[in-house]
């Protein structure tokens, strides 16, 4: 029987903080998991490290069903994005060992093809409405089908998904930055620019909005039915997600299909929302719901519902889990959208993975396993720096909602 022989835990930050887990097999054969929860990343990388290594060293890497029962279970403590993404790291490293040791790729693995590519959504933005347009242009020329729209609300700097440099990365401080956050501003601009971007460049593609979980249940319905002539292909994270029934409230109000889910870590935590159909695409992430094993099985809990899937895809899930979520994008029935935000330049000199974009759409390669490969020499040029999401305030100084 092959073994775990090793587990290594590896913190870099190439552009941006990665935590990357390798496991090699006592037959030599190498698997790798994302393990990166954004400005919390050290928490993961000593569960896997000082809780998790000295449990799987020894283990049988051809059990991934009973080694992923064993870590959640095992914990007796259920749930949260820490363990969840823990567990979630050693659930892909041994879906690549596996594909790896079958000669497959993973997609292979979880019932083969059920398209040809994968749609993925591009991430437009400006600091007013002139400038989100001539980016929604730059997104239509590369070939995207799906364009996701974010502007900078006017005198309100705190507005969630505007790009600075050539990457956006909103964890870009030692310490969390402080943004103001004016709800009705919001409310006030927001509907116009999406308008004036179906107004320029009309039907053709799909358009997403991101609400990031600034609004009330109540002001996202509002804010959904004032949208709904922009026939948006979601509005994402309307109102936070802790209490799933508050999504009634929007949905009873709204034809805009809802999206939600990027920051929840199990089946358990979509199970209202997919089984009373309060939303239309389920945004969990193999990095942060468990590896591929669980989110299979959430999607296919959704497609019983005919909700979609249409995972997280941010910079902070490194090409690991992009690599994976495009396998079982691939491969489920279910599918709906893929979110991609390329990557600095740096995290691909750590990361070589071989998914490729052409016409809006991406294709995972035919490489056994998942098709990428860490390069830890490479990785020690970039030394972790510490980083952290900012916080918002509202206007009298309250925490809100970033
Ligand atoms: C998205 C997300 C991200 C998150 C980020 C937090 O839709 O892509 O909302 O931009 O804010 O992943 O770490
Ligand atoms: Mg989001």
């Amino acid at each position: 029987m092959s073994k775990i022989e090793r587990a290594e835990v590896f913190v870099a930050s190439p552009g941006r903080t990665f935590v990357t887990l390798r496991l090699t097999t006592s037959d030599g054969v190498t698997g790798l998991g994302d393990a990166t929860l954004n400005g919390r990343e050290l928490a993961v990388a000593s569960y896997l490290q000082d809780h998790l290594v000295p449990l799987l060293l020894g283990k049988d890497p051809a059990r991934i069903e009973d080694i992923w029962q064993y870590l959640y279970r095992g914990a007796y403590w259920r749930r949260g994005p820490v363990t969840m993404t823990a567990i979630a790291a050693v659930d892909t490293a041994l879906w690549d060992i596996k594909g790896k040791v079958a000669g497959l790729p993973v997609y292979q693995l979880l019932g083969g093809r059920s398209r040809d590519g994968v749609m993925v959504y591009g991430h437009a933005s400006g600091t007013d409405t002139a400038a989100l347009l001539d980016d929604v242009d730059r997104f239509l020329d590369l070939g995207f089908k799906a364009v996701r729209a974010q502007a900078a609300v006017p005198d309100v700097g705190g507005t969630y998904g505007v790009r600075k440099g050539k990457v956006y990365e909103p964890a870009a401080s030692s310490l969390p930055e402080e943004q103001p956050w004016d709800t009705e501003a919001y409310l006030r601009f927001a509907p116009g620019y999406l308008a004036a971007v179906r107004e320029r460049f009309g039907f053709g593609f799909h358009l997403l909005h991101d609400v990031h979980h600034r609004l009330t249940p109540i002001e996202a319905a509002r804010f959904g039915k004032q949208v709904e002539d922009c026939r948006l292909f979601w509005m994402e994270d309307p109102t936070p997600v802790e209490n799933q029934e508050s999504f009634r409230i929007v949905r009873q109000h709204t034809t805009t299909p809802l999206a939600v889910g990027e920051v929840l870590n199990s089946i358990w935590d979509v199970q209202h929302l997919i089984t009373e159909q309060l939303i239309d695409y389920v945004r969990t992430s193999v990095v942060h719901a468990g590896g591929l094993t669980h989110l299979r099985r959430i999607f296919d809990l959704a497609a019983l519902y005919q909700v979609r899937t249409g995972s997280h895809g941010a910079t902070d899930l490194s090409p690991v889990t992009l690599a994976a979520a495009v396998h079982l994008d691939t491969a489920v029935p279910n599918f709906g959208i893929q979110e991609y935000m390329a990557h600095a330049d740096e995290t691909g000199e750590v990361f070589r993975s071989g998914v490729t974009f052409a016409d809006g759409m991406l294709h995972v390669s035919e490489e056994p396993g998942l098709g990428v490969e860490y390069d830890e020499k490479a990785a020690e040029r970039f030394p972790y720096q510490a980083r952290y999401l900012p916080v918002a305030r509202r206007l009298d100084g309250s925490v809100h909602d970033w």
